[in-house]
C-alpha cells in the first residue's frame, strides 16, 4: 500500500531539514519503506481537505490505505511498530525506546520550541534581553541531564531506536543556536544520527523540494 506524507510546499527553513516531515521521512528510510510526498501550501493546510487529515492544519500527515495519521510521535511509532528496524524485540527494551520518544517530544522539545519562538517573535520586545537567558537556561537544564544520561554511549539505550531518531531530530533544532556546543557527547550523538544513511536520504529528499533539484544518487 502506498504511503503518502505531506510536507511544506516551501519550508520556511530553506531546506535545513527542521520541519517535522524530516523525522517521518527518516523513519521511513530507516525501515526501507518507499513513500510519496504531497506538498501543501500554508493556505491549503487550512482548507477543509487538509483539515480532514490534520485537525490543526499542519504538516506532516501520513496516509496508508484508509489510515490517516497526524502527529509525528504517532506516525513514527506507527512506522516503528509495523516494520523492523526502529524498535527492539525485547518487550522491556521496546517500552524504554518508546519512553525516549516521549521524552524527546514532551520533555526536551518544548523548551527548545519556546526558545525558537522567543528568538523569532520577541526579539524586538522590551523584555527580550531579560527573557532570553531564562529560556536558554531551561534548555540547558534538559541538555545537562540528557548529556549525563547518555554518557559515552552511542545511543540512549542500546542499539539505535525510534527514541534516538526522535531525540536527534529534536536536538537538531538547536544546531544553529550554539547551545549544544557545551555538551560534546550530545554534539557527537547528533552527528552520529546525521551520519546515518537513512537520515542522509531523508535530508536530501526534503532539500530537493526546496532546491527543485532531485537528490543525487
Ligand atoms: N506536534 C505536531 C507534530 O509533531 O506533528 C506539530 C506539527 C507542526 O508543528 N507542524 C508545523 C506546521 O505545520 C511544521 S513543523 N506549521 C504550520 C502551521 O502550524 O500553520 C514545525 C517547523 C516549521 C518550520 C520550521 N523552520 O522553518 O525552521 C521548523 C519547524
Amino acid at each position: 500500500m502506498t504511503i503518502t506524507i505531506t510536507a511544506f510546499e516551501r519550508s520556511p527553513d530553506g531546506g535545513k531539514g527542521l520541519a517535522r516531515d524530516t523525522r517521518v521521512r527518516w523513519a521511513l528510510e530507516e525501515v526501507g519503506q518507499p513513500y510519496a510526498v504531497r506538498l501543501v501550501s500554508f493556505a491549503a493546510m487550512k482548507e477543509p481537505a487538509h483539515l480532514a487529515l490534520h485537525p490543526f492544519g499542519q504538516i506532516p500527515t501520513y496516509q496508508e490505505g484508509d489510515l490517516a495519521l497526524f502527529e509525528t510521535g504517532a506516525i513514527v511509532l506507527h512506522i516503528a511498530e509495523r516494520h523492523a528496524g526502529l524498535l527492539p524485540d525485547d518487550p522491556n527494551a521496546r517500552a524504554r525506546a518508546i519512553t525516549w520518544m516521549f521524552a524527546a517530544l514532551n520533555t526536551v522539545e518544548p523548551p527548545i520550541f519556546d526558545l525558537e519562538i522567543v528568538r523569532l517573535l520577541e526579539s524586538g520586545k522590551s523584555w527580550f534581553e531579560a527573557r532570553l537567558p531564562l529560556v536558554e537556561d531551561r534548555v540547558r537544564d534538559r541538555l545537562v541531564r540528557l548529556s549525563a544520561r547518555l554518557g559515552d554511549a552511542d545511543w540512549l539505550d542500546g542499539a539505535f531506536s525510534a527514541g534516538d531518531l526522535m531525540m536527534v531530530s529534536v536536538l537538531l533544532r538547536l544546531k544553529s543556536s550554539g547551545l549544544l556546543d557545551g555538551y560534546p557527547n550530545l554534539t557527537a550523538y547528533v552527528g552520529r544520527g546525521e551520519a546515518r544513511p537513512a537520515y542522509q536520504r531523508a535530508f536530501a529528499a526534503q532539500l530537493a523540494v526546496y532546491t527543485g533539484k532531485p537528490p543525487a544518487g
